[in-house]
């Protein structure tokens, strides 16, 4: 590295507006003029961190589910999965330097600090649809060479896509587009081989986003195995009143959908395709059925343990099998896991990197948010397990087959979409089958903006909260006040806002008490305009 040479690269990405960026939930995100400096900046910490684990890394330009002008970064490890949480602490750093000068100093503490040997490494950069992406990109592979790295521009990708080509790349494996498009057909095909379609094809809203036009590549490639109509597939209206966070939050028919029959069977992608809900009409209004991640959950399990079943032989001990969720799960989901699917149940906070990490403590680790974000990763014992019992075991072969169709490095609407087919078509089962499983207690999200989020902060799995003082009282007693009542409130880390969950034995009473907590939340933590 030159240091001269960096010095006058950085000089080109200061921070003119002097607002410090943090690291959220997934990365940074914000409003898209303010993001090339810390961009930049992230393209010098995924060279680092290359340089660091001796691996490729990754970077993706997308603010996911946040409104068409707002920008991001997601930053890949070369396991594919997000960035080490050690280093967000240099992320934040980087992102706060002052100038070219800090800047410098921060990579220099870097290096020292971390022991990173210098020469050159390769981190490869991709990007959702957003019209800024372009000047993004660039400030990107402007940081990555300034390390005298190698930037390797992949262009338009959904970030599993992204995910999944680091993590094969590191493991010597095919990683073009083209291969992932191949690992998840082939493990589908083999998965439904020998189980009949359903009549009727699944409609699918992409949200105007970089979904739409993968999965139609995917769709494509499986016909006539997966028949499925694709909307929302526009380069305008990205994330509006469309997308899987639409429909989790709203509970109601995206744009583009006021004409499906009732009992359509529709899914729902995000922004950069990293969500997955399913959903059915429901009525004559908007209304819909909705199922989330939580559902998706428990189907991808029912899969796996039917598998698992047929496949355990009595010399053996069992694989294990654990399920991870957040604080948002239905009560009527863990209840269903734990009383009927018998199977063990983790929560972690809000965040893939969190549940992700649960998740690898089991065999086979499931883990959803509710909001559509998740996937099923197998071990490395069980995987190898599996292909010693080869040919001879048609349980082996179907589970290796879901490991080649479900992404290994982090949650996939595309390969999403394929388990829900895979396990339905399995099961012989439309979404009235899946739907009757358990039926979700009544729940309510809303948002508060507030002057600064970060003065709400939580403990236990962002169940409590610790400051400000006086709310979580309030919000017990408001809690103990409705029927079957439970809530919780926490600061996001994509949005400016603070996020208020309710559960009760009503409709009613669940978004009354969401009203409710909102209100306290906006008058302890200095609100900014109406409480919802
Ligand atoms: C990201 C994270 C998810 C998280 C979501 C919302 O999703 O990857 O794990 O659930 O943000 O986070 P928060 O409630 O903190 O705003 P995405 O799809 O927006 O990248």
């Amino acid at each position: 590295m030159d240091l001269g040479t960096l010095k006058e690269s950085c000089s080109q990405y200061n921070n003119p507006s002097k607002v410090k960026l943090t690291y959220g939930t997934a990365g940074f995100r914000a409003e898209a003029s303010l993001l090339p400096s810390t961009v930049y900046r992230c393209g010098l910490l995924m060279a680092l961190r290359a340089l660091k684990t001796g691996g490729v890394t990754g970077l993706v330009v997308t603010a996911s589910h946040n409104p068409v002008e707002d920008n991001g970064v997601k930053l890949v490890d070369p396991t594919g999965y997000m960035l080490d949480q050690a280093w967000e602490a240099w992320a934040n750093k980087l992102a706060a330097a002052d100038d070219e000068d800090g800047t410098c100093a921060v990579v220099q503490e870097l290096f020292q600090v971390e022991d990173i040997p210098y020469g050159s490494s390769t981190v490869m950069l991709a990007h959702d649809t957003r019209p800024s992406a372009d000047a993004l990109v660039k400030a990107a592979a402007a940081g990555v060479a300034a390390m005298g790295s190698l930037p390797i521009a992949c262009g338009q990708l959904t970030t599993p896509q992204l995910h999944w080509m680091v993590r094969q790349c590191n493991a010597g494996l095919k990683h073009k587009e083209k291969a992932y498009y191949e690992a998840l057909a082939t493990g589908y095909a083999r998965l439904v081989s020998g189980h009949p379609a359903p009549s009727e094809g699944l409609i699918v809203d992409c949200a105007n986003g970089v979904g739409a036009a993968k999965l139609q590549v995917l769709a494509d490639r499986l016909a006539p195995g997966l028949s499925a109509e694709l909307r929302n597939t526009g380069a305008e209206g990205l994330n509006d009143c469309c997308g899987a966070d639409f429909l989790q939050k709203e509970r109601r028919l995206p744009a583009g959908f006021q004409d499906v029959p009732e009992g359509a069977r529709c899914a729902s992608l995000d922004g950069d395709a990293d969500r997955l809900v399913y959903f059915q009409r429901r009525g004559a209004a908007d209304e819909v059925h909705l199922f989330d991640g939580d559902r998706i959950a428990v189907l991808a399990a029912l899969l796996v343990m039917d598998l698992l079943r047929s496949l355990i032989t009595a010399e053996q001990p069992p694989p294990t099998v654990g399920i991870v969720q957040t604080a948002y799960a239905n009560g009527a989901s863990t209840a269903y896991i734990e009383e009927k699917l018998k199977c063990e149940v983790r929560v972690t906070p809000t965040g893939v990197k969190h549940l992700h990490a649960a998740a690898e403590e089991f065999d086979v680790g499931i883990y959803f948010e509710a909001n559509g974000h998740g996937t099923v990763l197998f071990s490395a014992a069980l995987v190898q397990r599996l292909h010693e019992l080869g040919d001879d075991s048609g349980p082996a072969k179907a589970l290796l087959a879901l490991v080649d169709m479900v992404n290994q490095a982090v949650g996939d609407a595309l390969s999403g979409v394929l388990l829900v087919e895979a396990a339905l078509r399995r099961k012989k089962w439309g979404l009235p089958e899946w739907a009757a499983l358990y039926t979700d207690l009544p729940s309510r999200q809303l948002k508060v903006k507030v002057a600064d989020r970060s003065v709400v902060t939580t403990s236990h799995a962002e169940t409590r909260v610790e400051s400000p003082s006086g709310l979580q009282q309030l919000i017990d007693s408001a809690v103990a006040a409705a029927p079957s009542g439970r809530a919780f409130v926490r600061p996001s880390g994509t949005e400016d806002v603070v996020r208020v969950y309710a559960e009760a034995a009503t409709q009613s009473a669940a978004d009354d008490l969401a009203r409710l907590v909102a209100r306290h939340v906006h008058s302890i933590a200095a609100g900014v305009g109406l409480s919802p």
